[in-house]
């Protein structure tokens, strides 16, 4: 054999390509069902529900999305209780979703490239926005909440995943506003007498961009807004809170909407990454008369920040960067993906002097991972445990196979990996009621087993991943890839 291998491919990869793609083919069926086929045991402490969002369709009657960020949202339930699992799955029934089930074909231009088919004339101007509401689920001031970054929520019900329709919460958005995918939640919220409190932001970029913060308490009252305008334009998908302040980075982007508005491609498209160019890291503080902060540092892109924590004069934040984003070229099928040719996602600390106006910068993992979580009670505090999803091998960047533990006060790791034939998702972390160390609960993901084209829930030891898993749950079906849930304990 006279063909050369380019140098990274002599190593054996810890997946078969074919069956990572797998992964995206839709699941339009809604499923109903006590959990059967179960290796090993479900903790009888373990009582909550499991919400997960994500893509359930990557295509409509045949016709694919350009990119599986423009999936409809499908939501998953998994219930634990004394010891056993009933799974329950549900579209969001969007506007959107209904209309082209009907029509049985695309009648929306998604943000992520997916045109309606007609070529660029059929889709020239036409800027109409489908909430697909895909992106992350939350149970907030009694109200199960399927959020997409673009637009309002779309409120379910939390037993049965009914749709019961778009939602303003209680009249806080107006028409048209967006409310960010990424809530956090301060467990114990200085501004509101220790209780716990939802906060979040919306952007609206421009030549300028406007970014809004939300802060609602556990009733759904809205408790302080603040509404400022920062210089760019700006794309923001996640931030980071402390007790008092909220961080954003502004990804060094540009912005040509030319494209998009001619019908050639999508506004997500449009967006282009400029390499030389600075991060810029907004700190908006949380109290009433707090001044703006910028500082800057030249890091990649961010989508997703793990947390943030404040020690004296310095604010720590600690994000997964990308040293590049590299852009979905017109004939390139995401599924087609060559992983070696795209930078991982690593996990970064940054510390930003308030009174120094000085950033600095260390690399905590240069393993390919995503998708941090932590305990809900340390958000914004001073940490030690985080967990992510991670490739199976350290060098190599690659789909994520593994749940990866770190201590970030020792710097130990663990790992527990589905590699090959598994692909996982966001880990959750569930703690153990009355628990006192940080770690002490178990780690949740969905699963995808290639092998046998079916998707399982895993439990983890979250005080030991390395010593496999607890349960295995196998559902008889499989769920697309996914993107961002929450545990419930109701
Ligand atoms: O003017 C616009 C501002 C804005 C909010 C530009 C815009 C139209 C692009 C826009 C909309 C942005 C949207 C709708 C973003 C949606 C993002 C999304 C659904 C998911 C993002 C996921 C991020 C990551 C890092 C996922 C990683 C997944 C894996 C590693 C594997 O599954
Ligand atoms: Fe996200």
């Amino acid at each position: 054999n006279i063909i050369s291998q380019p140098e990274n491919s002599t190593k054996t990869l810890s997946y078969s390509p074919q069956d990572w793609a797998k992964g995206y083919l839709s699941q339009p069926n809604e499923y109903d069902y006590w959990i059967e086929d179960i290796e090993g045991e479900i903790p009888t402490e373990l009582e909550g529900t499991l919400y997960r969002n994500g893509p359930g369709l990557l295509d409509i009657n045949g016709q694919s999305f350009r990119h599986p960020f423009d999936g409809d949202g499908m939501i998953s339930a998994i219930r634990f209780t004394k010891g056993t699992a009933h799974y329950c799955n549900k579209f969001v029934k969007t506007q959107g979703y209904l209309e082209e089930q009907k029509a049985g074909k695309i009648l929306y231009r998604g943000v992520f490239g997916t045109q309606k088919a007609g070529g660029w004339l059929a889709n020239f101007m036409d800027l109409k926005i489908k909430n697909i509401a895909n992106t992350s689920v939350i149970y907030w001031a009694g109200k199960l909440l399927a959020l997409w970054e673009a637009a309002q929520p779309y409120h379910l019900d939390a037993n049965t995943l009914e749709t019961i329709g778009i939602d303003n919460l209680e009249g806080i958005l107006e028409p048209g506003d967006a409310f960010s995918a990424h809530p956090r939640i301060d467990p114990n919220c200085e501004w509101n007498g220790g209780e716990p409190c939802l906060v979040n932001f919306s952007i609206k970029p421009m030549l300028s961009t406007t970014i809004t913060i939300y802060e609602i308490s556990t009733q759904g009252k809205l408790l302080r807004k603040q509404v400022h305008s920062v210089p760019g334009f700006a794309f923001i998908h996640d931030f980071a809170i402390t007790p008092n302040y909220c961080i954003f980075f502004q990804n060094p982007v540009q912005f040509n909407p030319i494209p998009y508005l001619l019908g050639l491609s999508g506004a997500g498209e449009c967006i282009n990454f400029q390499t030389e160019k600075p991060t810029k890291i907004i700190v908006i503080p949380r109290g009433k008369n707090g001044k703006i902060q910028y500082f800057e540092m030249p890091l990649g892109f961010v989508f997703h920040h793990a947390n943030a924590y404040e020690q004296d004069d310095t604010i720590f934040v600690d994000s997964i960067c990308y040293k590049s984003l590299s852009q979905i070229s017109p004939n390139q099928d995401y599924r087609e993906t060559d992983f070696s040719l795209l930078d991982p996602g690593q996990l970064w600390r940054f510390s930003l002097g308030l009174t120094t106006g000085k950033v600095e910068r260390q690399l905590i993992e240069s393993r390919c991972c995503e998708f941090p979580t932590l305990h809900p009670n340390y958000v914004g505090r001073p940490y030690r445990y985080l967990y992510l999803a991670a490739a199976h091998d350290a060098e190599v960047n690659a789909p994520l196979q593994a749940i990866l533990k770190v201590d970030l006060n020792t710097n130990q790791r663990q790992l527990w990996s589905a590699a090959p034939a598994g692909f996982v998702s966001e880990p959750i972390f569930v703690p153990r009621k009355n628990a006192i160390a940080e770690d002490d609960g178990w780690v949740l993901t969905v699963v995808y087993d290639s092998q046998n084209h079916r998707s399982e829930i895993v439990i983890l030891d979250s005080r030991d991943l390395s010593k496999g898993a607890i349960a295995r749950l196998h559902l008889k079906h499989h769920i697309p890839y996914g993107l961002h849930g929450n545990f419930v304990s109701f």
